[in-house]
């Protein structure tokens, strides 16, 4: 691994990479390609059969168009091949295995060689200098621990550019905050809906994180919004910064935001290939188009991923960021396609709703959204809570849930309920958010 160079813009774990010329990455994108269309062809039956129906040979890949012709890989075909059948190694040769509940059937089971742990955690250690974290830094890793790649994944990349890490798991939350003050971390790894959690369990305590020393915050691992992010940069005084992953693909770490322009993720292109495609006609999109993000994998050993289909929703750039770096940047993820609420024929993301209550004075930063069946139609009623330092008379949060409801319909264009608890009756996240409830059919 590389380590900084005096040329490098800021500093950068590889700036050698990080900073390739557009016609280097793609050739480099396209050798890669080939090996991993080759061994997916060859080692992995369900491939094989996809090829095959889809009349497509690894051969005939002779250049990155023509990625368009191979078939898309869904999360049911990893279902469908429950537990191992995805994997292209023996299971002597898998060093770790991780798994995602999800929320209906069986869980998604992902393995790695130790060749594909090492480049997961290069590829984390880069994404924690892009995020501008340092090797004399201590971390503070609120990522859960476990068969979810968020601990693990961050706990690795850490080690590998040199901090220090306190693997603290998720949970917890007043022990969170003595030690983020006694030990100093610079840099806290979390959800950034449990971020939140653990800056207002600090206010409780007595303890303003925002006067403590950490100074970066690796947040992801859930859609979150630039008004949360103004928010989380003011309550815990760092720079919050956006990492974005799956477990299908390998984990935290396959794009994240640079701390220079935090404007955008960037996906690492000489270890995935992405594409935006309409998630109708399955069209690839061009660049800048927002549509549904497509992820293939370039050196993954023991799953390599063709075309996976992620659900969420963004568009790609590729103009220049001001941080040097040339790899496209993965926009704001606003949500996952399977998220989308349509409520009275519009269409609405949680992180929307999320933009709208945190943007408002007098309100605390939590919120749910509760989907009831009225008559014939979809309700949805908007539940959030007032700031502790305001008026919590009833008429008073009354007054602000019609305010709440004027500002919804009039930014996202809906008509919902709207519902003002008092401080402290939402529940708290320690890890991912609960954004919906859906009361429909119950
Ligand atoms: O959430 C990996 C991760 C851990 C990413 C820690 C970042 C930090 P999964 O549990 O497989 O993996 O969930 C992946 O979470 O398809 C997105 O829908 C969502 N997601 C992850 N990061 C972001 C983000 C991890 N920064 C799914 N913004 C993905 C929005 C995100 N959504």
């Amino acid at each position: 691994m590389t380590r900084q160079s005096p040329s490098a813009p800021d500093f950068m774990f590889e700036p050698e990479v990080e900073t390739m010329p557009r016609p280097a990455l793609a050739a480099l994108q396209l050798e890669r390609l080939r090996w991993s269309l080759e061994r997916a062809y060859d080692k992995v039956p369900h491939y094989r059969k996809a090829f095959d129906a889809a009349g497509v040979k690894p051969s005939d890949l002779k250049s990155l168009a023509d990625l368009a012709k191979f078939p898309f890989t869904v999360k049911t075909d990893l279902r469908d091949n429950y537990p191992f059948g995805m994997l292209a190694n023996p299971m002597n040769e898998i060093a770790r295995l991780h798994a995602s509940s999800g929320t209906t059937g069986k869980p998604t089971v992902v393995g790695y060689t130790r060749g594909d742990l090492d480049r997961w955690a290069g590829l984390m250690a880069r994404s924690f200098a892009s995020a501008g974290a340092r090797p004399d830094d201590i971390v503070h890793n609120a990522y859960g621990y476990g068969l979810f790649t968020g601990g693990l994944g961050a706990h690795a990349g850490a080690e590998a550019l040199g901090c220090t890490v306190v693997p603290i798991s998720g949970g917890g939350t007043e022990r969170q905050v003595t030690l983020l003050r006694d030990f100093g971390a610079g840099v806290l790894c979390a959800t950034p809906s449990y971020a939140l959690n653990i800056a207002e369990v600090g206010e409780r305590m007595g303890v303003n994180i925002a006067d403590l020393p950490v100074r970066v915050g690796l947040f992801g691992a859930e859609p979150w919004s630039d008004e949360m992010r103004t928010a989380l940069d003011r309550r815990l005084g760092l720079k919050a910064v956006d990492i974005y992953g799956l477990s299908e693909i390998m984990g935290p770490g396959v794009a994240c935001e640079c701390d220079t322009a935090r404007n955008g993720l960037h996906g690492w292109e000489d270890h995935f290939l992405f594409e935006i495609i309409d998630p109708e006609t399955l069209e690839v999109l061009p660049m800048g188009e927002a549509g549904e993000l497509v992820i293939t994998t370039l050196t993954k050993e023991a799953l390599p991923m063709i075309r996976y289909r992620t659900r969420d929703i963004t568009r790609l750039t590729d103009e220049p960021c001001t941080c040097g770096r040339t790899h496209l940047r993965i926009m704001r993820v606003t949500g996952r396609d399977d998220d989308m609420l349509i409520i009275r024929g519009v269409n609405v993301y949680p992180s929307q709703v999320e933009a709208v209550l945190v943007g408002l004075k007098g309100l605390a930063p939590h919120y749910q959204i509760v989907l009831t069946r009225e008559g014939n139609m979809d309700a949805m009623t908007v539940e959030t809570e007032a700031a502790p330092d305001t008026d919590l008379g009833e008429q008073a949060l009354v007054d602000k849930a019609g305010e709440v409801r004027h500002h919804i319909k009039s930014i996202i264009g809906v008509s919902c309920n709207v519902v003002v608890r008092l401080p402290g009756e939402l529940p708290r996240s320690e890890g991912k958010a609960v954004r919906v409830r859906d009361l429909r059919g119950k």
